[in-house]
């Protein structure tokens, strides 16, 4: 039966000791509890995890079967390998980077060691329980390569991979030494998932420049698989929150909280300690505000919560020295008697706290300098049952891109940080209301368990979409099946196109001449007179001519232009223009000068923009912009614009590698056509044959052919296997009509 793995660098576990015996209880963290839905409705499932702590050897025994009983896999660690795979890679590499702090990054080859390590013991845990059916989904930035470790041993199976810190752009991301590794670890998915999508736009660009893979839109061609991309906006367990409201000991710590501060107005902000949470900026909007609006004075205070987190490293506690030298500072030149401006907590509080703040504040002030979402933020919302209070957002939270009834700030400016306050402490009641109302219906619609159900959901079908795709490959038995129509076919037909079909890529278009195996291929399957083989390319007839003018095969130049019968003369279409050309022409150059890199190939009947050589990225912009300017001449000169692999053409409307194929179906009768090409103007060929015609596209599969291969070697090798079988063929043949007839004669006797 198929099950469900959830793998995180921790379990969702709550530690405690007593005389020495450790143990554990999940805890309600909002992950757990959105994949509690997971885990209840497949009671197979399992949770692969750190314990969160170094257990000693002796104890290990126990504590797995403890964590087996509720269906808990731990991946034990040594304090060598958390240090240097979870403090030191994760932490001091991995953590800086992708919030764009990359100054603070330590790019040492120890720690990614131990990362590649830390991956691998998690990959062996997997393993040990994991089958071909099931659905893995990994989580976070500590486990980016296991995608790829697990992917190399169990190819069928179906992996999600979540990341739920950003993903930062391109220009951050190639900062790192180990960049590829990363991105091909976490290409081992079928569907990747980031929280907005900003971070997802930035991996598809990353891959597509630091791997060269294929990307259209959110789906990216790697290993002969399709990856879906997408953005998954985490949400919160709001009916926690919302249950919290009722809460008995939540109500107590409100009517404390009332009796402390009276009329005072709350601003509250909780944070765990990081360089990313932006709070010496809060605390210095904080002071700016105070500094201009002393008519707040014994009216507002800031409640600052931090979460000691990491504080054995530098970084961290350089942090936590300067937030508690400002937060005193500011008290110090504020403070009165009865009144302290900053309320400042280094330390964490039980929900129960927390419930009751979120309800007491007035404002939260949520304003990290880069968060992956945010959910502090909507917790927040959740708990405002009467629609009131004001979310001042930092826009560089993933959480802004939803909650766009906050007060949006950005978080380096601490001048319009500390006017949001005023903004904040004077909104009106009912616009307070109204914005809240929109953004409490937001948090509780997309909350945690729509989160979990949507990406599960996708990742089904994404791997229903890869699936039914390949359908489509051309596996051992649809050859099969292909080689026993071959060979009881006596009039065959082949339609080849050239580059990309039976050449590879090449960014110089003069080099992708054909090779001696080709010329040996071409030649083999020419020789047998029942086949007919015509290569029907884009390229100009001369180079055709050039390259395959001594070959038993019909040639077909300029997507149909010319055409060419084995041994014959070169012809052409009759009646096509050129006039166009000389409108056209000066806008190709235009382009031309304003894009290094890319060049015009004049056609007889057409002319083509080519960038291959472009930078990435640049070329696909001049070429939309391009065919932009071009589309209103189109129609008046009867001209088609084509858009190709990094190649625009323009050609007449009438010419097309459908119509030249149509040729040949007027022409003879075939009883086997096998058409095989690579861009969009094969398509047409493809849609022009009949029902019975094998159709390959190659290099991807979205077409309207029937069956796809990966690439030029792969129709090498299966046209080879078409034409190998010809030769058992020959020599059955030869055999038989060795054999005298008699002999048959005395058998069937
Ligand atoms: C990462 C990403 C992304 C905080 N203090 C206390 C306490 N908390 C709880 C909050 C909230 C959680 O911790 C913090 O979640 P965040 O989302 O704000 O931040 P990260 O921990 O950095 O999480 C982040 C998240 O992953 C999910 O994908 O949103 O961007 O960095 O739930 O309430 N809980 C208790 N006491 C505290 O003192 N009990």
């Amino acid at each position: 039966m198929s099950k469900t793995i959830i793998v995180s660098n921790r379990l969702p576990v709550k530690i405690t000791e007593q005389d020495g015996q450790l143990s554990f209880k999940t805890s309600e963290g909002g992950l757990a509890t959105g994949l509690g839905s997971v885990f209840q409705a497949d009671a197979e499932s399992l949770w692969i995890g750190w314990p969160g702590m170094e257990v000693p050897d002796e104890q290990e025994k126990n504590v797995t079967a403890q964590l087996n009983e509720q269906s808990l896999i731990p991946v034990y660690l040594s304090k060598e390998e958390i240090t240097q795979y979870y403090e030191g890679f994760s932490n001091e590499v991995l953590w800086p980077v992708f919030h764009y702090m990359s100054t603070y990054a330590r790019y040492e080859n120890i720690y990614w060691d131990y990362y590649q390590q830390v991956n691998e013991k998690f990959k062996n845990a997997l393993i040990a329980v994991a089958q071909p059916g099931d659905t893995i989904w990994i989580h976070d930035y500590q486990l980016l390569l296991l995608p790829g470790l697990i992917r190399a041993v169990l190819p069928e199976v179906t992996i999600g991979f979540f990341q739920h810190i950003p993903f930062p752009s391109y220009e951050l991301f190639r900062l790192l030494p180990w960049r590829a590794e990363l991105l091909n670890g976490m290409l081992g998915a079928d569907l990747v998932g980031f929280h907005t999508y900003d971070d997802a736009r930035h991996f598809l660009s990353s891959a597509a420049r630091i791997l060269q893979v294929q990307t259209a839109s959110n789906n990216i061609q790697y290993n002969g698989r399709s990856i879906v991309v997408e953005s998954f906006p985490m949400g919160i367990d709001n009916a926690k929150f919302e249950a919290l409201i009722d809460n008995t000991q939540v109500k107590q710590n409100i009517l404390n909280l009332r009796e402390t501060f009276g009329n005072v107005h709350i601003i509250l902000s909780i944070d765990r300690l990081d360089y990313s949470k932006g709070i010496l900026q809060r605390l210095q909007a904080f002071d700016l505000f105070m500094q201009d609006h002393p008519e707040y004075k014994e009216k507002v205070s800031l409640y600052m919560i931090v979460v000691p987190s990491r504080d054995t490293v530098t970084q961290y506690r350089e942090l936590r020295d300067e937030i508690d030298k400002l937060a005193g500072n500011i008290n110090a030149r504020y403070r009165t008697n009865n009144w302290s401006p900053v309320n400042y907590f280094y330390r964490s509080f039980p929900i129960e706290n927390l419930s009751a703040l979120f309800q007491f504040a007035d404002v939260c002030l949520v304003t990290p300098m880069r968060d992956g979402m945010n959910l502090v933020c909507k917790e927040y919302v959740a708990s405002r049952k009467n629609n009131d209070g004001v979310l001042i957002l930092s826009e560089m939270a993933g959480a802004s891109k939803e909650l766009t009834d906050a007060l949006i700030v950005n978080p380096n400016n601490v001048l319009q940080m500390s006017q949001a306050i005023v903004a904040a402490l004077n909104m009106p009641l009912e616009e307070q209301t109204r914005r809240m109302k929109q953004m409490r219906e937001l948090v509780s619609k997309y909350n945690v368990m729509h989160w979990v159900r949507v990406f599960i959901e996708r990742l089904g079908e994404v791997k229903r979409m890869q699936q039914s795709l390949l359908t489509k490959y051309i596996s051992q038995r649809t050859q099969q099946y292909m080689k026993n129509k071959y060979n009881r076919a006596d009039k065959r037909l082949f339609l080849l196109d050239y580059d990309g079909t039976l050449v590879g890529f090449n960014n110089n278009i003069d080099q992708a001449k054909p090779d001696k195996e080709l010329y040996h291929l071409l030649e083999e399957l020419a020789s047998d007179e029942k086949n007919k083989v015509v290569i029907i390319s884009g390229r100009k007839h001369v180079t055709l001519e050039e390259w395959f003018g001594h070959l038993k095969i019909d040639l077909v130049g300029e997507h149909g232009v010319w055409h060419k019968v084995a041994g014959g003369k070169w012809e052409d279409l009759k009646g096509l223009t050129t006039e166009w050309k000389q409108h056209v022409h000066p806008i190709l150059n235009a382009y031309t000068d304003r894009t290094p890199g890319s060049f015009i190939e004049e056609k007889t009947y057409s002319l083509v923009w080519h960038y291959r050589k472009a930078e990435r990225g640049l070329g696909d912009l001049r070429a939309s912009e391009m065919m932009n300017n071009l589309r209103y001449m189109m129609g008046d000169w009867g001209l088609q614009l084509l858009p190709g692999n990094k190649v625009v053409e323009i050609k007449n409307m009438e010419v097309n590698k459908g119509k030249a194929a149509q040729v040949y179906l007027h022409r003879y009768k075939f009883d086997f056509i096998m058409a095989i090409g690579d861009d969009i103007t094969d398509e047409d060929m493809f849609k022009a044959l009949k029902d019975e015609a094998i159709t390959i596209k190659v290099n991807s599969n979205l077409s309207s052919a029937k069956y796809y291969l990966r690439d030029y070697k792969e129709v090498r090798n299966f046209l080879k296997l078409l034409s190998s079988k010809m030769f058992i063929t020959k020599v059955l043949d030869r055999v038989m009509n060795w054999i005298p007839k008699s002999s048959f004669a005395r058998r069937g006797r």
